[in-house]
């Protein structure tokens, strides 16, 4: 579409509309309103092993406390300075030493978290304290206090997702730190909500008040065990292989209003057919080896990478042994809008 850049006429009226903070739409127009998305966020892949190296490292440079939060952050390529790993998402790989403590405080954002190694961490939520196991899915709601420390032997590292972009987006960020002290008073014990939900009933302290998931902590042996299940008893689907989503136990609905996760299992010589979904998403390896084909990307992944695939790009998932897939999403933000669109090509 010409936009009359070579037209005096109409370059001296741009020039008039410029000086009244003011521009003409059809010079604009094809880049605003795209037939199909056109994500400048690229395909991308974080060696485990190299940024555990890194993440050491710093570790050994800054404290977990003087950092606040010692979280190494992924950078998509093609958006670099933003501190996005999507359009709409952030991502960072967190590291606790044995003995630290991250201090409590609390923001509008909301944080889950995919614990890649270690088993002495802990992370207090609203009170209660959520012992780390390596694949266990976490998540901080908005506003709920949070802490971390680690009270065993080993380096603890988890991936962070957040929706901070989101919240950015909207200009609706706060945050304050805990006035009650740099660790949360434990209120709850682990795993009560858990035992509570088993019930099929509530007690009225666990009914949610707020759009998010009461039960903070899944698990990751459950879910094994699940995806097992499920695996012996199905067939897988062709491009998913066996996915599990996480729920919130009171509603069924997502655990958080803007993220959504899943844990999937691809089973060994999985050849998983394409699909496309208008939700960029990011993956961490929790298992095995594979490989993904994310538009003209290809990605090969082992244990603890963490990739991207970017909105309405064709992808695919080959695994060589069994598999297991974490992925994290902002899908329950684009159906609440109306926007979210999937799907699966032949
Ligand atoms: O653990 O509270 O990766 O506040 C970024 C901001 C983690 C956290 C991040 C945070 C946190």
């Amino acid at each position: 579409m010409g936009t009359g850049l070579d037209n005096p006429a109409r370059l001296a009226l741009y020039g008039r509309l410029d000086q009244m903070h003011s521009a003409p739409l059809w010079a604009v127009m094809s880049q605003l309103v795209t037939p199909e998305p056109r994500p400048r966020c690229i395909p991308h892949r974080w060696d485990y092993a190299h940024m555990r190296g890194l993440l050491l490292e710093a570790g050994e440079l800054i404290t977990a406390k003087e950092a606040e939060r010692r979280v190494l952050v992924l950078e998509n390529p093609g958006i670099r300075g933003a501190s996005q790993i999507t359009q709409s998402l952030y991502a960072g790989l967190q590291l606790i030493m044995p003995g630290e403590v991250a201090p409590s405080h609390r923001h509008a954002a909301a944080a889950l978290r995919l614990i890649i190694e270690g088993s002495g961490g802990y992370t207090a939520v609203n009170g209660e304290r959520i012992p780390m196991t390596a694949g266990d899915f976490i998540i901080t709601p908005s506003w709920t206090f949070h802490d971390h420390g680690n009270l065993g032997d080993d380096p603890v590292v988890w991936l962070d997702g957040l929706d901070v972009p989101i919240v950015n987006l909207f200009d609706a960020s706060f945050a304050e730190s805990d006035s009650s002290g740099e660790t949360q008073r434990i209120e709850r014990a682990a795993g009560d909500a858990h035992a509570r939900y088993g019930s099929g009933m509530l007690p009225l302290e666990y009914v949610p008040e707020g759009v998010s998931s009461p039960v903070f902590h899944y698990p990751y042996a459950r879910v094994l065990e699940a995806l097992r299940q499920i695996e012996r008893a199905r067939t897988t689907d062709a491009c998913h292989g066996v996915k599990l989503q996480y729920a919130n136990p009171a509603t069924g609905g997502y655990p958080m209003p803007t993220m959504a996760a899943w844990m999937q299992l691809l089973p060994a010589g999985f050849d998983g057919r394409p699909f496309r979904s208008t939700d960029a998403t990011v993956y961490c390896v929790r298992e095995g080896e594979g490989v993904s084909i994310v538009g003209d990307t290809r990605i090969e992944w082992r244990q603890g990478d963490v990739f991207v695939a970017t909105s309405w790009s064709t992808t695919s998932h080959r695994s060589r042994g069994d598999s297991v897939l974490f992925s994290f999403s902002d899908r329950p933000a684009q159906k609440a809008l109306g926007l979210w669109r999937e799907q699966r090509l032949e």
